[in-house]
């Protein structure tokens, strides 16, 4: 079930008098002063939040906040392949990497609409990413030295992402978690074209395998950064996790998602015959899972404070093509107030 649009009217009791309220009805005395109690209803009950639902500015916010970062690192995302296109090695490769860059900004379009429905404007949200105010995912601050990267991308990058992503399918807020259902399809054909690459890679001469261990050593740990800071310990996050769990925004803690992506990745380097560059990692018997080493937590604030090794480049390039798109922004403007006046003269004929 989607929505608490199309939920059963008993859903909270056979009768319905005791269900849900929704907003598309009149509420009586008590629902409509007990507005945060509706709210906590509907997250109790796991139902999805709508944009026209009542909802607290926190939780307003913290949505925001967390649609925009993800929208922003989609079409930031589009920069280290993007750079691949004209170098693909093949047209096969060329054409499937141009079709996941597209996929890329379309995620964007996804998620700029979901945040928008929120009531916050897509020209706001590129002003608050182009002036620093919000941020885009600390990943794509690495750079792509080689056509090994576009397949450590695929499988890490995109792996990670999956991993993150999936349980956001059911994050309480409606239009974020539909978003997410046709994203985590399109992703996960992203991660199965990045580990085809490093296999024919691994597969090849001696300097296609080196190139394909090298591009792992130097994507393995910026993808376990990606989960964002600890759940504990002195690096801890000052965090959203347990506020954002408690909402249904989260399902899993950062380290929970981070330790999933770690037993799902293991066995798929062992198949492509590439060592992960940690010399901690290994099965744990008794907890059932992959222990790894320590993440360089120094190293991740510093990509976030925008000292990473791409973090000028990647702005100004961003900026600099919104700047030159602007031509083609006040032409589609044009262009559906010509229309809607064209449909209004023809409506009051
Ligand atoms: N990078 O308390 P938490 C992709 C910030 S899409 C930058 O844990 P939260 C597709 C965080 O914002 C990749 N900042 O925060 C693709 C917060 O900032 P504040 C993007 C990070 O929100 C593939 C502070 O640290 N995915 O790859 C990062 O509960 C290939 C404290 O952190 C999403 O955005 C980071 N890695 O959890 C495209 C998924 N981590 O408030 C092209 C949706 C944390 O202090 C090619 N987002 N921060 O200013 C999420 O799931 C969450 O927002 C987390 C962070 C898990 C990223």
């Amino acid at each position: 079930m989607y929505g608490n649009d199309y939920g059963p009217d008993d859903a909270a009791g056979e009768s319905g008098k005791d269900r849900l309220p929704r907003r598309d009805e009149p509420l009586n005395a008590a629902e409509a002063a007990d507005l945060e109690g509706y709210f906590d209803g509907l997250i109790d009950a796991d139902q999805r939040i709508e944009p026209r639902d009542a909802m607290p500015e926190a939780y307003r916010s913290t949505l925001i906040r967390m649609i925009a970062q993800h929208a922003h690192s989609e079409i930031i995302g589009m920069q280290p392949e993007g750079n691949w296109i004209s170098r693909a090695p093949s047209l096969r490769r060329k054409a499937i990497l141009m079709a996941k860059v597209q996929d890329e900004a379309g995620h964007g379009l996804y998620l700029y609409s979901a945040a928008e429905t929120l009531g916050v404007t897509r020209e706001e949200l590129l002003d608050r990413l182009h002036t620093g105010r919000q941020k885009y995912s600390s990943i794509f601050n690495y750079p792509t030295l080689t056509w090994a990267d576009v397949g450590a991308i695929g499988w890490l990058v995109d792996g990670a992402a999956i991993m993150n992503q999936v349980p956001l399918c059911r994050c309480s807020y409606g239009p974020y978690a539909r978003a997410m259902i046709r994203v985590c399809k399109e992703e996960s054909f992203h991660q199965r074209q990045g580990f085809e690459i490093l296999w024919v890679l691994a597969r090849g001469t001696a300097e296609q395998k080196a190139m394909a261990q090298d591009a792992a050593n130097r994507w393995w740990w910026p993808s376990l950064m990606m989960f964002g800071p600890p759940d504990s310990g002195e690096d801890a996050s000052k965090g959203h996790t347990a506020q954002s769990m408690a909402w249904g925004i989260k399902r899993f803690s950062n380290d929970d998602l981070r330790q999933k992506f770690v037993d799902m990745t293991v066995p798929q380097a062992e198949r492509i015959g590439i060592t992960l560059p940690d010399p901690d990692l290994r099965w744990n018997e008794e907890r059932g899972h992959y222990d790894f080493g320590e993440v360089d937590w120094a190293e991740f604030k510093r990509v976030l404070s925008g000292d990473g090794p791409m973090n000028a480049q990647r702005m100004a390039h961003r900026v600099r093509a919104h700047e030159e798109g602007a031509w083609v922004r006040e032409a589609a403007v044009a262009y559906a107030e010509r229309r809607a006046a064209a449909a209004a003269e023809a409506g009051a004929a």
